[in-house]
């Protein structure tokens, strides 16, 4: 059983394994959508981009309604086990962050994250792993046909953004039922007020379809991700996932969606709504 942490608990070395297995990813491992083209690293940022647009978009959408949840906690747990494989290391997982950028809360360091982009270099990180002088990481796959090569972000530079405060606006997220569709459920309140707001305060590639550019994307998912957890724990007679049935591909018998159906899919194995509710089953577990 894979256990996941809060970034701020990673040792030292927990850090580095982290980071290297991502590199690796990165630039060690052929892609399987595009063998040649790309790394498997790009693989999810490819896969969350068909999600949203381009000509290789695919149905039903995974944001703005219930399949956010689910369809992202089968993207993380595949990133996380192509590190596991990458590295050959099944003791990697992936950490979370709480939104906080106070003291140890804060991964945007340089022996983590790196930190902000720089304005006079088209708001290319310049700190940390993932610099663009450190020719690590190379970004690849943009929005449109083609983009900066650096990795980029703009903190808090969308006046509509912000990090949400786990005493209220995280605590009052988590109150809200059902789980879906009205504008006051769960996983509108969470994916609108929580979600969108963090991936326009780090800016740069985490405002577009893009996002996995920045390995940020997957501690900010997995943070989501325990949040759902945390909402199904908190109210347990209401039904942790909704619709129930629907002919729109989005109730619980329905399969999950990663590819159009005459391209090659990202990952073996298939997967409903359903088998998503009960993560030890996927594989993991958060730490108490
Ligand atoms: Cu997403």
């Amino acid at each position: 059983m894979n256990i996941r942490q809060n970034h701020r608990n990673l040792s030292a070395e927990q850090k580095e394994k982290f980071v290297a297995a991502i590199l690796r990813l990165k630039n060690d491992i052929d892609s399987v959508l595009s063998p040649g083209n790309q790394s498997r690293y790009d693989d999810f940022v490819q896969v969350h981009k068909n999600a949203m647009t381009g000509s290789d978009m695919f149905m039903p959408m995974p944001h703005q309604g219930p399949l956010f949840f689910p369809w992202h906690r089968i993207l993380l747990r595949q990133f996380e086990l192509a590190l596991q494989s990458a590295t050959q290391d099944d003791s990697i997982t992936i950490p979370f962050w709480n939104w906080d950028i106070s003291g140890l809360n804060n991964p945007f360091t340089d022996d983590f994250l790196g930190g902000d982009g720089d304005n006079e270099q088209n708001d290319r990180v310049v700190t940390g792993p993932f610099a663009f002088d450190q020719s690590k990481f190379e970004v690849r796959i943009w929005d449109n046909e083609s983009g900066d090569k650096g990795l980029r972000r703009e903190f808090g530079s969308d006046p509509s953004a912000f990090l949400p405060n786990a005493n209220d606006d995280v605590a009052a997220a988590l109150k809200k039922t059902p789980y879906s569709p009205s504008p006051g459920s769960w996983e509108r309140t969470c994916e609108g007020g929580l979600h969108n707001p963090v991936h326009r305060w780090v800016g740069g590639n985490m405002a577009d379809a893009t996002s996995p550019n920045d390995p940020v994307f997957f501690l900010h998912h997995c943070y989501i991700d325990l949040l759902w957890e945390r909402w199904r724990k908190q109210h347990p007679s209401t039904s942790p996932y909704l619709p129930e049935s629907s002919n729109h591909g989005l109730g619980l018998a329905s399969t999950l969606v990663f590819n159009l159906s005459d391209r090659p899919a990202p990952w073996d194995g298939v997967w409903k709504v359903q088998d998503t509710l009960d993560i030890q089953n996927l594989g993991y577990t958060y730490e108490s």
